[in-house]
């Protein structure tokens, strides 16, 4: 059975890359922020390969910004996290949880501060842009929030820093993890900072103007050459070895940061101003009673995980795993899953219930890489 097609419309967004990505011989997509985001390249397996032996360029213009301009910028800004954001600086981004007034997620974007009156939002797949408007309207702030014209770029892979100091020069090799600085190319300037959503390290470039989009594409592919670049995308299998959420599918706003792991991106008692703070005291001081989890579980290949697979011991749901997927590296099915608090300590043994029927699995203490 061949899979069904996705009919596309003004819609569904193409991105100031979908060029190159289609002639890269781009095998397969998904939609986030309404956005194409291509999945898959040569095969998942060997994108995967590809991209921890040699370095991948990633249309994510789909990890859209949301703009927070003027003199109140900043107080908006806190007034969205539990991240305690005093301490940040011009040139640095945060990796944020954003919470609603119960304290459930609503993204977990990157903010990066270009200055006090001016931040990007670079938000994961939910439609942040309305909620912060509408925070900004109803506190009556002086602020002005749009989805500017800017496309990220990203490039992944341990030969990263050669290919960013071949287009931008060796000063790009300064840059420390989740800092940014501005680059020229061809007159235009560049936001480029070190962080993506993979571990193999690299660089994200904020494209501003989707005109110079294609002429940077190119630019990185041919200086690329000997370097064996390819186009490339988020890979499923590193990123559950690398235990990178993915809203939407490991967490929804029925999850609080802490049951999400991200308790460490949380300064709830300082976090002055910020809307689900009172919602996340009272939480934070009982814990959670689930928390995502590393699965390993047992057998052959998982198929393909698009619905939450139930988690179950002793006859009872403890958990449901929401990324799965077989692991050559490890040479076994890494999951992420959310787990009951009775059954989430390290080794502890449950089965899933994955389409084909069920399977043994062991909670692990942390991810793979
Ligand atoms: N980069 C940018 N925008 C994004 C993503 C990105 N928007 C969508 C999506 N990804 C948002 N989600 C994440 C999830 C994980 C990380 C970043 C964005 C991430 N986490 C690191 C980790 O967990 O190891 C580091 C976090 C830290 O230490 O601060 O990078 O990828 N622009």
């Amino acid at each position: 059975m061949s899979a069904p097609l996705l009919s596309l419309s003004r819609r569904l967004r193409r991105t100031p890359f979908s060029e190159g990505v289609e002639a890269a011989g781009v095998k397969a997509y998904t939609v986030y922020n309404h956005m194409l985001l291509p999945t898959v390249f040569r095969s998942v397996e060997e994108d995967y390969r590809h991209l921890k032996d040699a370095v991948q360029v990633w249309d994510v213009a789909c990890e859209r910004q949301v703009e927070l301009r003027g003199p109140d910028a900043a107080k908006l800004m806190q007034m969205l996290t539990p991240r305690d954001l005093r301490g940040m600086t011009a040139g640095q981004c945060y990796y944020v949880p954003i919470v609603d007034e119960t304290g459930g997620m609503l993204n977990d974007p990157v903010a990066v501060k270009l200055a006090e009156d001016r931040w990007w939002i670079s938000i994961a797949d939910s439609d942040l842009l309305y909620w912060i408007r509408a925070t900004a309207h109803g506190w009556r702030l002086d602020v002005l929030v749009d989805e500017p014209d800017v496309s990220p770029l990203a490039v992944q892979g341990p030969r990263a820093d050669d290919l960013m100091a071949a287009v931008f020069g060796d000063a790009v090799r300064d840059l420390r993890f989740f800092r940014f600085g501005h680059f020229d190319f061809q007159g235009r300037d560049m936001v480029i900072a070190r962080s993506g959503y993979s571990k193999q390290g690299g660089f994200e470039i904020y494209v501003e103007g989707g005109d110079i989009g294609m002429p940077l594409w190119h630019a990185l592919m041919e200086a690329g050459k000997g370097m064996d670049v390819h186009a490339g995308c988020p890979n499923l299998i590193e990123r559950i070895e690398g235990g990178l959420l993915s809203y939407g599918n490991d967490m929804t706003d029925d999850n609080t940061p802490h049951e999400c792991g991200l308790g460490k991106f949380c300064n709830t008692h300082t976090a002055i101003g910020c809307i689900g703070r009172d919602a996340l005291l009272r939480v934070a001081k009982e814990g959670p009673v689930q928390q995502i989890r590393a699965l390993e579980i047992e057998g052959a290949a998982v198929p393909r995980c698009d619905r939450w697979w139930p988690v179950m011991a002793g006859g009872k749901r403890v958990g449901r795993v929401s990324s799965a997927t077989w692991s050559p590296d490890f040479g076994a099915n890494v999951a992420i899953a959310m787990v009951r608090m009775t059954h989430w300590d390290a080794g502890t043994e449950v089965t899933v219930e994955t389409p084909e029927g069920p399977r043994a699995a062991r909670v692990r203490e942390k991810f793979w890489t």
